[in-house]
């Protein structure tokens, strides 16, 4: 049987130490839940970078945590510190990711980064060339990887690659200001199967290679040559089992055995049963749409003085890439706001916002999810947005509403949520409002149509059906061979 590989800037799992010996957390993301259910079934290896500069430890330390994720099924690549500056911190997260996510103003064209991109690509290619044998499949993930695919085709053609990007693929005009932007796509058509959350991004992608190479394009097939590369919308699902199960868990589980944080909101709902809680978690991130989220909350608090006491925010906001001055300035925007809100609308018994900056464990996760009226989610653009998902698994009793915003690649799923531009603050704060007094009835209704299309198409699913497709377009591109 062919092999299938995966690739991904991250292995999926962490590595900490105690007493210097090395040990591997498993990372509990979608796509690692997801990937795990293939490649193991595939027989193959995992590569990526394993989370610690390989300069900062000695030879015999990284021998160790090599030969720990081996065991795992997992390769290495070794990337140094000055490298996960330029190629992670630099051109990942400060060209691609502000530009994609159409931050244009953020973006940095700095060719130290993009030169780092690429040798970074070429040692995770090298790598691949290593490990994988002729004929079998491979599968790149993300937007740090976007040269990989070509970097291994040109090499091997034998070799089947799929490719799936996480984040939006911006309009032409957006992704034409890149100076390497022939390079990406380039890179990208070095694959057999493009991936992408949503249709839109699909025909975005299209669009540029039509525009920068004038390949011919049929439907969503590009050819190159005698080569086809098929590009199509997979939305990633999640494992909606696992949130289900948890929070039914949770509804079971005796007063006194629940956990603190169970505990203090079973106290808030105590002290008026009438009180709601809407909820908002994401990674600390400019495209996440917090600063708006919360300039909305605080207007409604300001029209609507009856719901005063009533109702609290929990802001549950992760670090995330703080090195980076955008993200500072973002979390003392978020803090001035959370502040300013708190102040005028608070009392010795009402906070309006609960504010945290750490991540949580899971299981206070689907806790958050379960017992939230409301969950609060206002991206100004994301490429698909998990957390959504994972609030309408955890709602068992079909309660909650959602409010979402529509530059959330989610939204082509979730058109029972009541759907917002999320740069319209007085439509966010109309959207609350609604949510807020909306119908058990109707709750149950919108809750139950999104319940059974998460269910049926879950992250189990989505890979299955990305690597169903892979199989498909290298036969079709045997035939075209053949004839
Ligand atoms: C990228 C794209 C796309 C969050 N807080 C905690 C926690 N989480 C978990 C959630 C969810 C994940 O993190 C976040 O996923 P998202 O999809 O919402 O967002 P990104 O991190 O930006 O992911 C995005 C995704 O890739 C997949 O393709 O949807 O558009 O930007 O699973 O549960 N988990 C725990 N504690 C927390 O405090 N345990």
């Amino acid at each position: 049987m062919k092999k299938l590989h995966i690739v991904s800037n991250r292995l999926p799992f962490s590595i900490s130490y105690q007493n210097d010996e090395p040990s591997l957390e498993p990372s509990v993301g979608g796509l690692a839940t997801g990937m795990n259910s293939v490649y193991k079934d595939f027989n193959g290896k995992w590569i990526g970078w394993p989370g610690i500069a390989s300069d900062t430890k000695t030879k015999q330390e990284l021998q160790s945590v090599e030969t720990l994720l081996a065991k795992e099924g997992c390769e290495s690549v070794h990337l140094t510190e000055c490298e996960v500056e330029e190629f992670y911190e630099g051109f990942c997260n400060n060209t691609i990711w502000p530009l994609f996510h159409y931050f244009a103003q953020y973006v940095d064209f700095h060719s130290e980064f993009w030169e780092a991109y690429v040798a970074v690509n070429q040692k995770f290619a090298d790598k691949v060339l290593e490990v994988v044998e002729d004929d079998d499949y491979v599968w790149v993930h993300d937007y740090q990887l976007m040269l990989v695919p070509e970097m291994i085709k040109s090499q091997r053609p034998n070799i089947t690659i799929g490719y799936f990007l996480h984040i939006p693929f911006p309009s032409y005009e957006v992704f034409r200001i890149l100076p390497w932007r022939k390079e990406l796509l380039k890179g990208l058509l070095g694959a057999d199967l493009i991936g992408f959350h949503t249709y839109d991004y699909e025909r975005h992608f299209l669009s540029s290679v039509r525009r920068l190479f004038g390949y011919e394009i049929t439907f969503n097939e590009i050819h190159i040559d005698d080569r086809i590369i098929l590009a199509d919308a997979f939305p990633m699902g999640i494992d909606f089992d696992k949130f289900a199960d948890a929070a039914r868990q949770i509804h079971q589980t005796p007063l006194k055995e629940r956990s603190e944080v169970h505990k203090e909101l079973e106290k808030y709902f105590l002290m008026d049963p009438d009180r709601k809680l809407v909820l908002s978690i994401d990674r600390l991130d400019y495209s996440k749409g917090i600063p708006n989220r919360l300039r909305a909350f605080g207007k409604f608090l300001e029209n609507h003085p009856e719901y005063h006491g009533k109702v609290t925010l929990i802001l549950l906001s992760v670090p995330s890439r703080n090195n980076v001055i955008h993200y500072q300035r973002l979390k003392s925007e978020v803090e001035e706001l959370v502040g300013s809100i708190n102040g005028l609308y608070g009392n010795i018994n009402y906070t309006p916002v609960w504010y945290f900056y750490r991540s949580m464990p899971f299981n206070n996760l689907v806790e958050l999810y379960s017992m939230s009226d409301v969950a609060l989610i206002t991206p100004v653009r994301d490429g698909m947005n998990l957390v959504a998902k994972e609030y309408v698994a955890s709602r068992i009793n079909q309660t909650g509403v959602m409010v979402l915003s529509e530059m959330a690649g989610v939204v082509k799923e979730m058109g029972e949520a009541i759907v917002i531009n999320p740069n319209d603050e007085d439509e966010t704060e109309r959207a609350i409002l609604q949510a807020l007094e909306m119908t058990p009835e109707e709750q149950a209704s919108r809750m139950l149509t999104m319940q059974k299309r998460l269910k049926r198409y879950d992250v189990f699913k989505w890979a299955k059906d990305f690597v169903g497709a892979l199989q498909r377009v290298n036969r079709i591109q045997k035939d075209f061979l053949a004839k």
